[in-house]
C-alpha cells in the first residue's frame, strides 16, 4: 500500500500531471503543493504537464491530445508513472492505467502514502489502514463497472472477476474489524480525554496548513521533543503537554495533525477523531505560516476543515509564524480570528505577547461563579470540570455550594437551576 515507502531503493520518477479548471485561480500554487507532498512520499518528480481545459475530462481527465504528449513524455523522461492533482474517479483511474500503460497515482494516493508512513500509534495506523481500505474498495467498484461496461461474457470473466469479488468481500471484512479496533482506541482516548479534563486546566489546541510551525511552537513552549521536520504532515498523532502561562496559570497545550486543501475525505472520517481534537479545547491558536506566498488559501482551507468537523464558537488566536523571515513586516490581517499575535516560534520573537493574548482570551471566554446548585444539578458540575474550573464544591443542607469559573455559554444554564 505504501507505494513509494516500501521499495525506496527503486527510484519512483513520476509526471505531475494538471488540469487548470476555468475559474481555478489557484492551479499553480496546488500544483506546487503537489511537487511538496510528491517530494515527502519519497518520489522525484521529473515533469509536469497541464491543460487548461473548462472541466476535467469525465472518462480521462486529460484530452485525448495532451494524452498523446503524455505518453511521449513518459518515454522521453523515462518516467515509472503519473500523479495527477485531483482524486480520480475510478474510470480515470482504469482508463488511464489503460491507455498510458504506466502506474497512475492522485493526490489522495500520494496523501494516504505519507500518512501510512507517518503513522505511529496504533490509533493513527489504524486510521490510515482504513482510509486506504476504503479508497481501494471505491476503486475496485470502478474496475468492476468498467468490465461489465465491455458487455460482460467472454474477456470479462474468469480470475480477474472473482479477484475483485473476493478483495471486496476481504475488504468490507477487514474494514469492520479495523472499525471495532478502532472503536476500542477511541474510548482509550476519551478516557485520556476526561482525565485531562479532570485536571480542569484550559486547554488550548493548535492548529494550522501541514508545515506552519505547529510542533515548533509546542516545542519551544514546552520543551517537548515532537518532531518538526520541513516535510509535509511531520505530525500525525496528537501530543499534549502541560505548560505554565506568565500568570502562574497552567494551560494543556495540544499539537496535533496539520490540514491542507482537498483533504482526501476518507482520511477526514478515518481521522475524524485525530482531527477533532480541538473541539475538545478552550481556544484554539492557528499557526499561519507567514512567509508562505499562498498563505490565504491556506488559512481559507483551515477555517474550511475547522467547519466540516463542526468546530466554531471557539476563540480563535491567528498566530502569525516565521516572521524572522521577513526584514520589513508586511500587513498581516485575519479578520475571523478573535486575536492576532506575529510569532517566530524559531527564534522566540513575539513568543511572550502570545502568552499574554491566551491569558487573556482564557479569562474573557470564562466568568467567575458563586452559587447553590440543587443535588439533581450535578450533571451540571460535570460540565463545569470539564469546559471551566471548579474551585470549591461544599455539599450543604440547601445544595451543593459551588465556586467555579466557567465558560460564557454555561452561565444562563447555571441560572436556570438556581
Ligand atoms: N524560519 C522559520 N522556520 C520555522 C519557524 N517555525 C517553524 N519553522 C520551520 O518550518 C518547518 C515546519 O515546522 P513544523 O513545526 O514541523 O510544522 P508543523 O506545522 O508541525 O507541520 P506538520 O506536523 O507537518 O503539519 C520546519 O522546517 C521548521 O524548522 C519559524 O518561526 N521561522
Ligand atoms: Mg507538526
Amino acid at each position: 500500500m505504501a507505494q513509494f515507502f516500501e521499495n525506496q531503493s527503486e527510484e519512483e520518477r513520476v509526471i505531475l500531471v494538471a488540469v487548470n479548471e476555468k475559474n481555478d485561480t489557484s492551479a499553480d500554487a496546488s500544483l506546487e503543493e503537489l511537487a511538496e507532498l510528491v517530494k515527502t512520499a519519497g518520489a522525484v518528480s521529473v515533469g509536469t504537464l497541464t491543460q487548461n481545459l473548462e472541466y476535467a475530462h469525465g472518462s480521462t481527465y486529460l484530452g485525448k491530445g495532451k494524452l498523446e504528449e503524455l505518453k511521449t513524455m513518459l518515454v522521453a523522461l523515462d518516467a515509472t508513472g503519473i500523479v495527477c492533482d485531483t482524486e480520480l474517479t475510478p474510470a480515470q483511474m482504469k482508463n488511464l492505467s489503460q491507455i498510458l500503460d504506466t502506474k497512475i497515482m492522485d493526490r489522495t494516493m500520494i496523501i494516504l502514502d505519507i500518512f501510512a508512513a507517518r503513522a505511529n500509534t496504533r490509533e493513527g495506523k489504524i486510521q490510515v489502514e482504513l482510509a486506504q481500505l476504503k479508497y481501494n474498495a471505491t476503486m475496485l467498484v470502478g474496475l468492476r463497472d468498467s468490465l461489465s461496461r465491455l458487455g460482460g461474457g467472454i474477456g470479462t470473466r474468469g480470475p480477474g472477476e472473482k479477484k475483485l469479488e473476493m478483495d471486496r468481500r476481504l475488504i468490507r471484512e477487514e474494514i469492520s474489524k479495523l472499525k471495532r479496533e478502532l472503536e476500542a482506541v477511541k474510548k482509550h482516548r476519551e478516557t485520556q480525554r476526561k482525565l485531562r479534563s479532570n485536571n480542569s486546566s484550559p486547554v488550548v489546541c493548535i492548529v494550522g496548513y501541514t508545515n506552519a510551525g505547529k510542533s515548533t511552537l509546542l516545542n519551544h513552549l514546552t520543551n517537548a521533543d515532537v518532531l518538526s521536520e520541513d516535510k509535509l504532515f511531520a505530525t500525525l498523532d496528537p501530543t499534549t503537554r502541560m505548560m505554565k502561562l506568565p500568570n502562574g496559570q497552567s494551560i494543556m497545550l495540544t499539537d496535533t495533525v496539520g490540514f491542507i486543501s482537498r483533504l482526501p475525505h476518507h482520511l477526514i472520517q478515518a481521522f475524524r477523531s485525530t482531527l477533532e481534537e480541538a473541539k475538545y479545547s478552550d481556544i484554539i491558536l492557528h499557526v499561519v505560516d507567514a512567509s508562505n506566498p499562498d498563505m490565504d488559501r491556506q488559512m481559507y482551507a483551515v477555517y474550511e476543515t475547522l467547519r466540516q468537523l463542526d468546530i466554531k464558537d471557539k476563540p480563535v488566536i491567528t498566530v502569525f509564524n516565521k516572521v524572522d523571515c521577513f526584514e520589513e513586516m508586511p500587513v498581516l490581517k485575519d479578520l475571523r480570528a478573535d486575536a492576532t499575535t506575529f510569532v517566530s516560534a524559531k527564534t522566540g520573537q513575539g513568543v511572550l505577547h502570545l502568552l499574554e493574548t491566551i491569558e487573556i482570551k482564557i479569562a474573557e471566554s470564562q466568568v467567575y461563579v458563586e452559587m447553590v446548585l440543587p443535588y439533581k444539578a450535578t450533571g451540571m458540575l460535570t460540565d463545569i470540570r470539564t469546559y471551566g474550573q471548579l474551585l470549591e464544591e461544599d455539599y450543604r443542607e440547601e445544595g451543593i455550594f459551588i465556586r467555579a469559573n466557567v465558560r460564557k455559554q454555561d452561565v444562563a444554564r447555571l441560572e436556570e437551576l438556581q
